[in-house]
Order: C-alpha cells, then sequence, then structure tokens
C-alpha cells in the first residue's frame, strides 16, 4: 500500500489540513529525546505551528532512546503523520510536518550527540518518561548505580540516558565555543525542569566539574505543565485512517482537540514566538502542575486501576459508572484543598471539563495504558497531596482508595481473576514483597515498605497506614466499584 509521503501529500482529500510551508527549506533548530506519540501530538504540533507562521528555524530531528519502531514508520513517510483529532464525533485530520527525521540512540549514539551540538539547535525537548530520568523518584536524586548511568558516568563518547546524551551534547558545545541549549521537559514530573537539571549536573559534575559550571551559569532548564490526551495507536486507528486518507500512515497519532502547555519563561537562547503560539509563559508554572498533576493524573491513575481491575477497558467506560464518577469528585474535593490554583485556573470549571474530557469515547483510552508505570506517578499524582491533607489533619479516604487499587493491581491478577502483565519498572520488586506477605494487611505493609515510591514519614503516619489498609481491605472484600461507592456514602 502506498504511504504517505512528500509526495502522495498533494493527493490527500481537501479536508485533510497539512503543511503550507516549504518543508525543505527547514532548518532543525528542536532535538526531542522520545520521540512516542505524545510528543507528536503536543509539541511537535506547536513547532509545526511556528514553521507554518513563516520562521523556518523550527524543524524537529526526534530521537528514540530505546526501540527503532517510531524510526521505520516515519522513515517512508518523510518524516510525515497525520494528527487525528476525536472530539466526541467530529474528527480533524491534520499532517504534520515539523519532524526532519528520527536517530535511534542506541544505533548512532555519536551522530546524536553531534545533532544536539549543532549550532542551529537551539532547544532539547523531552518526554522520556518518569522512569527515563534515572532519578529516585523520592529523593529526586540520581540513580548513580543505574547501570546505564554508570555506563554513561564512566564513557560519554556512546551515551544510553536522556541525562547522558544532554550532558555529552553540552560538553561538545562548550568546546566549541556555542551556547548551551535550552532543556525543555515535557514529562508529567513535579517540578520537571529542576529534575532534569539536577541529573545533567550531577552527571557533568562527575564527568568534568567546570562544564557543571558552565552549565549552571548559562544553561536553562525551564519548568512546564504540558497537557494533552494522546491514548496509544492501535491497529483499528490506522485502518480507519488509511480508508479515509487513501495511502498508509503508520505514524498516526490520536488525540482530544484540548491541549495546553505552559512554560516558565526561562531560555537558554533563541526560541519561537511561543505566546503567539498559544504557549502559556509564566514564572510560576508549579501551581499549574500541581493542579494538573493532582486532579488529572491523580484521577486517571485511580480510575484506571479501579477500572482495570473491575474490567473496565477504557477511561471514559470506568467514568460512566455513577459509583466511580461519584469517587472522583470526592478525590478532586480532597485533592483540591491542597492546591494553590495559579491565577487564571477556575478549579471548579476545570474539574467539569476534566470529566467531560475523560468522557471522551471517540478516543477509546485505555485504563491499562494509564495503570503502566504506577510506581512512577504514584508519589506526585496521590502521595503528595496524602501527605499534605494528613499534615493539615484532614482525611484521605479518596486518595487512600486511589493508592489501595495500585496496589492491588501489583498482584497481577483483576477481580475476575484474569492475569495481568505488570508493566512498571518495580514490578519485580512488588511482586515479591507479596509473595512474601502472608494476609491482606500484611501485603499492604509489605509495599509501603517500597522507600522508592512511599516517603518514610508517610509509610509511618498510623493514619495513613490504616486508610491505605482500610481501602485495600475493602477492595478485597467488595470489589473495586462498592469500595469506590463506600468511600462517597
Ligand atoms: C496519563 C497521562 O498515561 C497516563 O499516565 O495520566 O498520560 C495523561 O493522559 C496526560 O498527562 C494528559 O495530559
Amino acid at each position: 500500500m502506498t504511504r504517505l509521503s512528500d509526495q502522495t501529500l498533494a493527493g490527500l482529500p481537501a479536508e485533510v489540513a497539512r503543511p503550507g510551508y516549504d518543508r525543505a527549506a527547514a532548518k532543525t533548530g528542536v532535538v526531542h529525546l522520545g520521540i512516542g506519540a505524545f510528543h507528536r501530538a503536543h509539541q511537535a504540533v506547536v513547532f509545526d505551528d511556528a514553521l507554518a507562521s513563516g520562521d523556518l528555524r523550527w524543524g524537529v530531528l526526534g530521537a528514540s532512546l530505546r526501540s527503532p519502531g517510531v524510526r521505520d514508520q516515519l522513515d517512508p513517510q518523510d518524516g510525515l503523520y497525520t494528527l487525528v483529532v476525536r472530539d466526541g464525533a467530529e474528527e480533524h485530520l491534520r499532517v504534520i510536518g515539523a519532524c526532519r527525521g528520527v536517530l535511534v540512540g542506541p544505533e548512532k549514539p555519536a551522530a546524536l550527540v553531534a545533532a544536539m551540538a549543532d549550532a542551529d539547535v537551539h532547544i532539547v525537548t523531552l518526554t522520556v518518561t518518569e522512569k527515563g530520568y534515572r532519578l529516585d523518584p523520592t529523593t529526586g536524586e540520581l540513580l548513580m548505580d543505574d547501570p546505564e548511568v554508570a555506563a554513561d558516568l564512566a564513557d560519554l563518547s556512546a551515551p544510553r540516558t536522556a541525562p547522558g546524551f544532554i550532558v555529552a551534547a553540552l560538553r561538545e558545545r562548550k568546546a566549541r565555543g556555542l551556547r548551551p541549549f535550552t532543556v525543555i521537559s515535557c514529562d508529567n514530573l513535579p517540578h520537571n525542569g529542576k529534575r532534569i537539571r539536577a541529573g545533567v549536573l550531577a552527571m557533568a559534575r562527575r564527568v568534568e566539574p567546570a562544564l557543571a559550571d558552565w552549565i549552571e551559569a548559562e544553561g536553562a532548564f525551564p519548568q512546564t505543565m504540558i497537557d494533552r490526551i494522546v491514548p496509544a495507536t492501535t491497529p483499528d486507528d490506522v485502518a480507519r485512517l488509511e480508508a479515509r486518507l487513501g495511502v498508509r500512515d503508520e505514524g498516526m497519532v490520536k488525540a482530544e482537540l484540548f491541549t495546553q502547555w505552559v512554560i516558565e519563561n526561562r531560555f537558554a537562547g533563541e526560541r519561537p514566538d511561543f505566546a503567539a503560539l498559544g504557549v502559556q509563559l509564566t514564572d510560576a508554572v508549579e501551581p499549574w502542575e500541581d493542579a494538573k498533576l493532582r486532579l488529572l493524573n491523580g484521577a486517571h491513575s485511580a480510575v484506571a486501576y479501579l477500572g482495570a481491575l473491575s474490567g473496565y477497558e477504557h477511561v471514559h467506560e470506568a467514568v460512566a459508572v455513577p459509583a466511580f464518577r461519584a469517587f472522583i469528585e470526592a478525590l478532586w474535593d480532597e485533592a483540591e484543598t491542597t492546591l494553590n490554583p495559579p491565577p487564571g485556573l477556575n478549579i471548579a470549571a476545570y474539574r467539569a471539563e476534566l470529566m467531560a474530557r475523560f468522557s471522551n469515547s471517540a478516543l477509546m483510552h485505555r485504563t491499562r495504558q494509564i495503570a503502566m508505570d504506577g510506581s512512577q506517578k504514584l508519589p506526585q499524582r496521590l502521595l503528595a497531596g496524602a501527605a499534605e491533607r494528613l499534615a493539615a489533619g484532614q482525611d484521605i479516604k479518596a486518595m487512600a482508595l486511589g493508592i489501595a487499587a495500585w496496589m492491588r493491581w501489583q498482584s497481577g491478577v483483576t477481580e475476575s481473576g484474569e492475569a495481568v502483565v505488570v508493566d512498571d519498572p518495580l514490578a519485580g520488586r512488588t511482586a515479591g514483597l507479596l509473595a512474601g506477605a502472608d494476609g491482606e494487611e500484611a501485603k499492604v505493609a509489605a509495599l509501603l515498605t517500597l522507600s522508592a515510591v512511599f516517603p518514610s514519614a508517610l509509610a509511618a503516619d498510623p493514619r495513613f497506614v490504616e486508610a491505605v489498609t482500610g481501602a485495600y481491605l475493602s477492595l478485597s472484600a467488595n470489589g473495586a466499584v462498592e469500595a469506590a461507592r463506600r468511600v462517597t456514602e
């Protein structure tokens, strides 16, 4: 079947939006580490808008630090792919032209470092997921004994990790008398800019102290809040699009209409006119971050575990269950008291909008997709808020059920007895802890010893232990739907 490409672009149906600029004349101003669906449906669209506005500096070179999958999808398509926006019954198609190629880090590490050190590159964006930062989720420190971090520390000529590539490329830029690029983390981590900065500086300091000093003085790692729901593409999505386009697009991504990017106003050098592109620039991203992580992502994770355990495959199906819907509202009531909403964010309106976004049945967002990597997500989504509520003498009934649902998911079996794969970097450890625990309460106690997930003060707080244990027992005895209902009765 013919593929989407520069050649077949002109023959697409008229309703498909496409790059209106000269792709061949664009430069590579951005290198993106971790070119998954989220980048292609979010940041790449903003850079595509920049190119379309006539500023041709902002083409994107994508990099995959793991598998060649996206490169193999996009290479035969000249980097083109379709963004399919599904908003209820409406579907909008737009071909994105910003991607100028994909390098696979493990195949060509030196080429990727060289590309990042190019004088035209001003920005390095990242979506490498929580675990890609190689930081301890509770302390935020670089995992020096991670084998790949250790390999990068020993030899940066062929980096393996995201911090390794950044340090190697900055070392090269410094040697060539270039300015550092701005590093923009686009992962759902609290203080994402500070975190990647800390990891990069910790590695640079070991490699060459003067390099760390230079990065500290000249570099910029703005904090960001990024938001767009981007479910994984399915073979059915690709087939449906092929029927509409008349050509095959293996690199398509699907997303909701909503999109938001808030970036701290701190850059090391050139950047597109972000404000004109709809990006919010601010001096204080953290209030935005907290609201998004604790309301959107907190509810997402809680409902993903509860839904996946009780057999709801997609988010829109789970949130249609009255007990889950009421539970989400209860969770938001709890989370809301821990927020310091930024000016311009009306929490009531935000909550209503979130519920509508979760209810978008055209997205087919799988609960098991969100359930992935929970050990990396729980601290910022549910535990930080729970700790703050306990410190304020408030209860955590709903939050505790979300946390307990994550614990139940670690057993690798749904309520109907179906075995599931626990896709999580700590899955081996949680399975081991559960296997060694005798009885339900012992299972909770065993999981609470995971210091990479549960801060020790929280794990030792009897109110926390009691709330989570009670929720866990209720889940086991009553099932997820009834346990959720009891939280709100
Ligand atoms: C989701 C997020 O998979 C997950 O963990 O909660 O990817 C969520 O869809 C995005 O953060 C929305 O911006």
